[in-house]
């Protein structure tokens, strides 16, 4: 069955806001509001992002019918912080238990360059397959890491775009490196895979708006973004200026303004 991409598509573009730094950083990302789940939900709500991503978990206790018109990601598999940077994330939930819960598309990281790539790459596979016998599109989170890796090296992150597109990944989420022509590069890399890139860590508005700018002129297909909009001190307002860029496509001179009188 074809993965049904337009579920967490609007006007072409994907707008997700991750939430799942709870099991990939720790609560030390969170502040007092943050920390509640509910609360993260009714900003994607409220901003209308196109999707939310979170681990089962998190899904199964908050999602419900109120955040329908929110798009549920799963994360499949993932990583703690504890020990030394992690080279290789585990599977911590199937794809049938993201559909118990609801899921519209599921994600899964993979760490090519590690010695665990591997397995990352065989579970990668059997995820995709799977899930799109139930026509559930999957955004993998290609983020290359290990021993001499430069992960924000151009050829690097478009050789983890390439794999998304190999391994039948319907979005691959990608690191931004702000090399303006190469990227370019990704993104054909990416062929038809759409190519996502993360936030990152938090900036100051401004420049936050300019590095989405800047990425939509290069044909990247949407955001998954975090900490910018969680940690930002008025997360409605940057998640509403974020949806008025990318998905109603309104000039950045217009969103700077609101930003500016809000
Ligand atoms: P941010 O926008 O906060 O960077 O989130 C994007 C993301 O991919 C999250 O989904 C994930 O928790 C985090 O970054 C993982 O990044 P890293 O492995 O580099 O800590």
């Amino acid at each position: 069955m074809a993965a049904q991409v337009h579920r967490i598509l609007s006007n072409g573009k994907a707008l997700m806001l991750a939430y799942d730094h709870g099991f990939e950083h720790g609560p030390k990302d969170f502040n007092v509001k943050t920390i509640d789940p509910s609360f993260v939900f009714d900003v994607a709500l409220e901003a209308g992002f196109t999707g939310i991503v979170v681990h089962a978990g998190v899904a199964e206790k908050y999602y419900n019918t109120f955040y329908r018109d929110v798009p549920l990601i799963v994360k499949l598999n993932g990583h703690t912080r504890l020990g030394v940077k992690p080279l290789i994330s585990s599977q911590v939930c199937s794809v049938e238990r993201a559909i118990k819960l609801g899921a519209d598309a599921v994600g899964y990281t993979i760490y090519p360059g590690s010695h665990e790539e591997h397995e990352m790459l065989e579970e990668a596979a059997s995820v995709i397959e799977k899930a799109h016998d139930y026509g559930l599109p999957v955004i993998l989170w290609s983020y290359p890491r290990g021993n001499g890796i430069d992960e924000l090296n151009t050829d690097v992150i478009a050789y983890a775009a390439r794999l998304g597109l190999e391994l039948g990944a319907d979005f691959v989420k990608l690191k931004y490196n702000h090399d303006r022509e190469g990227f370019k590069w990704v993104v054909k890399s990416a062929g038809r895979a759409k190519v996502l890139v993360a936030g990152g860590e938090r900036v100051v508005d401004e420049e936050f708006l300019s590095f989405v700018k800047e990425a939509l002129s290069i044909g990247v297909s949407g955001f998954v973004v975090g900490r910018n909009i969680f940690q930002n001190p008025r997360p409605f307002t940057i998640g509403k200026l974020l949806r008025a860029l990318v998905i109603e496509g309104k000039p950045f001179e217009t969103v700077l303004e609101r930003l500016h009188n809000a």
